[in-house]
Order: structure tokens, then sequence, then C-alpha cells
């Protein structure tokens, strides 16, 4: 399953009380004033793994509640600090406040953090209130509370690829066919309802993540089909890929329509890197007046077959020396 919104209650710990204490000693009939400071409250903190790819764990544990700090001691002791809560999600989440819907963190790095309650302070002990006018202080701070609030967590995929193409055009068969993602195929339009995200592997341990989004018509950015909500899913991606069906009669209004929806929806889209894709050529041999009409294409493509398989690896080579700039 695609999770790709959570909310969450938080509340950080309490921080610990002062203490009020006085050094007890033989042969020193007045000792001084020694209570230590109160332990500093738990916090909560998001932390980005990359291994993670939905907000489904935390889903299912709406609620956190971090250790309040414990009171100082004698002997100018400290008390513990209440351990921090660490909830790690996937790259590209972004941080709301339920409240006012603002947006408090976008988590883009690999283990970035975001404080999203800090725990409350401890309070100072009586042995930071000795004075010459006062010797022997018989009070101490009481700790700071902890903070609360409802969190709003956005998944915003972050792949490095995403496939743009009408319905039907073979996105997502060409996703199952080169990672390990098991999209539904068939051939009538809108069979992708959701995103998908696949893990393409190459080389030895690379991998890049490619977003298999539901098809584009004319018409999806103002809010036509199913695409318009999606397209924020490639909204980051590195690369667009512009999957084109052979069998199109007029390939190049085709990728007019996928361009100016994309760049409708988010003009700086267009400064992203593309690829012309173009699918299902163990057809080509049907129809050789197809032919015909892509020899006068006014751009480069790549050809692929994701029943053959022919092309996918100069497309996948294609994709990952732009990834890496090369
Ligand atoms: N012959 C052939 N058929 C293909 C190829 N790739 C996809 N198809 C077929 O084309 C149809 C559509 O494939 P999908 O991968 O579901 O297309 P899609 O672009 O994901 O479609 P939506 O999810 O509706 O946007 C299916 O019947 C696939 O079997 C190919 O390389 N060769
Ligand atoms: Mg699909």
């Amino acid at each position: 399953m695609f999770i790709d919104y959570a909310e969450v209650e938080l509340q950080s710990g309490n921080g610990g009380a002062g203490a009020v204490s006085f050094r007890r000693e033989k042969f020193v009939p007045k000792g001084g004033p020694d209570g230590g400071n109160g332990g500093m409250g738990g916090s909560i903190i998001f932390c980005v793994d990359h291994n993670l790819h939905t907000l489904q764990d935390i889903k299912y544990k709406r609620i956190y509640k971090a250790q309040n700090g414990k009171q100082g001691s004698s002997n100018r002791k400290t008390g513990k600090d209440g351990e921090d809560i660490f909830i790690t999600v996937p790259l590209g989440t972004l941080i709301k406040s339920a409240k006012t819907k603002d947006i408090l963190a976008d988590l883009i790095q690999n283990e970035e953090t975001y404080t999203a309650t800090e725990g409350g302070k401890g309070g100072k002990g009586n042995v930071n209130f000795k004075s010459s006018t006062n010797q022997t202080p018989r009070y101490a701070q009481p700790g700071l509370p902890g903070t609360k609030g409802v969190f709003i967590l956005e998944l915003k995929v972050l792949a490095d690829v995403g496939l743009v193409g009408l319905p039907n055009a073979g996105k997502s068969t060409l996703l199952s066919r080169i990672s390990a993602a098991t999209p539904k195929i068939a051939g009538y339009p809108f069979t992708t309802l959701k995103p998908n995200l696949g893990i393409v592997k190459y080389g030895e341990f690379q991998s890049f993540v490619m977003a298999d989004i539901p098809g584009l018509i004319e018409g999806a950015s103002t809010g036509k089909g199913l695409g318009l909500q999606f397209l924020r899913h490639i909204e980051r991606t590195n690369i667009l890929l512009f999957l084109i069906d052979v069998m199109e009669e007029n390939p190049e209004k085709v990728l007019n329509t996928l361009k100016n929806e994309v760049y409708n929806f988010n003009k700086d889209l267009k400064e992203k890197k593309s690829i012309i894709v173009r699918t299902k050529t163990d057809l080509i041999q049907l129809s050789e007046s197809q032919n015909l009409i892509w020899n006068s294409f006014p751009e480069h493509y790549y050809d692929i077959s994701s029943v053959s398989g022919s092309g996918l690896k100069i497309l996948i080579k294609a994709i990952v020396e732009i990834i890496h700039g090369t």
C-alpha cells in the first residue's frame, strides 16, 4: 500500500525538578546547598531514513509521548534526562502543523532531523542559588513542562525518475520489468490509480527510484482524469520520462499534450531533464506506416519494449548518466 499522509500527536517530556538539599558531613555542622538540577524532558525528533518509502509504520502509531526528566538529587547530582524519541520517516516527508497547516520542515536529506516537540528544561537545584546574602537557599526551580502538538506528515515521493504518459502508454509495465514493483497492468486506460514506486538496481550495489503515476490526459493539469492530484509526486524527481506508445497516430501531438499538462501544473518542471521513450517497439513490425510517422518526430527518443526487453539496458544507462551528471 502506498501511504502518503499521516497525522500524529506528540508530547515531549517535562523537565525534572531541581533538588533542595544540603551537604551532611561529619564535623561540618552546616554544609552548603548541594541540590542538583533536574534532567531535561525527552524530545520527539523526526529523522529521515532513506530505506523507508511510506508513512505506513507511523499510520499505526498515532500518539507518541517522550519520558520526563528525573529530579535532581543531593551531591549536586543532575537528574537523568528523559529519552528522546526518534520517529523515522522517508525522504521527502513534509511536516506541517495540523492547526495552522504551516510547513514546519521539508526533510529531503538522509538522516536529516527535525525536532518537533522539545523536552522541557530541567529546573535548577538549590546549589545554584547560594549567594553571599543567602547561604542556605531553600528553594529550587521546578522543571519546565514539555510541549504538545498535532502534526501532519505528507510524503512527496522523492523518486529520481518520474514516468509520464497517456493512459496505456506502458508506464506500469516498464516499472514492473525493471524493478521488483508489481503494479497492476491492463489494456485499458487508468489502470493505475495511485503512484507506484520501484527501485531500479544497476551495477553492483547502486539503484535509483522510479515513480509510476496514473496516466495523464489533456486537461489533467486543470483536474481532468486522475493525473492532477498525482503530478505533485513527480515535482521533485530529477528526470522525467515521457512515454509514447509506438502505435500513436500523432506522437508529436501526444508529446506536446504531455509537456503542456506537466508544465501547466508547474512551470519549474521545464527545467528538469527529460527523456523521450517510444514504448512497445515489439509491435513495430505490424505497421510500416507507423515508421513514416516517427521519421518526422522532432526530438531524440529511446526505443524500448517491456515485453521483449529490448532497449531497457540502454535506457537505464541513459538515466544513470543523467543522475550522475556524466
Ligand atoms: N506489446 C507490448 N505491449 C505492452 C508493452 N508495454 C505495455 N504493454 C501493454 O500495454 C497495456 C497498457 O500497459 P500499462 O503498463 O498498464 O500502461 P500504463 O501506462 O501504466 O497505463 P495507465 O496505468 O492506465 O496509465 C497493457 O495491456 C500492457 O500489456 C510492450 O512493451 N509491448
Ligand atoms: Mg499504469
